[in-house]
């Protein structure tokens, strides 16, 4: 599995696009959402495309996406206070960017589901 043409989040994460970047690993990128929702609002991405949750990840892979977790939360100032990780697949999730991601959202409480 590679980088896919023109999707935004494969160059974001392999470094063909600025963004404000949090961390990085060799298959994983960590950077702040565009768009954030709560105070604290970053996405893990693998750097090879892979369009959703339904693409038949590499265990491996899905294994060190869940690891990061808690270190990005610990990195961002929300592995205490608590923080949600959500991943959006499809259309009725309303899943807009087509490249696997977690969101990791805190900083203020939920006060929905
Ligand atoms: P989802 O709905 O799960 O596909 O979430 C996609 C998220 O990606 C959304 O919260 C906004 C964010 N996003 C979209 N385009 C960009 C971008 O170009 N840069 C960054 N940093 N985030 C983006």
């Amino acid at each position: 599995m590679a980088q896919k043409e023109d999707c935004i989040f494969c160059k974001i994460a392999n470094g063909e696009i600025p963004t404000d970047m949090v961390m990085e690993t060799e298959e994983l990128a960590v950077f702040k959402d565009a768009s954030p929702k709560k105070p604290v609002h970053v996405l893990i991405v693998p750097k090879d495309h892979y369009s959703s949750l339904n693409d038949d990840i590499p265990e491996e892979l899905l294994g060190k996406m869940m690891k990061l977790i808690p270190e990005v939360a610990k990195k961002t100032g929300v592995h205490d206070s608590g923080y949600r990780t959500i991943i959006n697949t499809g259309d009725d999730a309303n899943q807009s960017v087509k490249h696997l991601h977690i969101h990791i959202c805190g900083g203020a409480k939920f006060t929905d589901f």
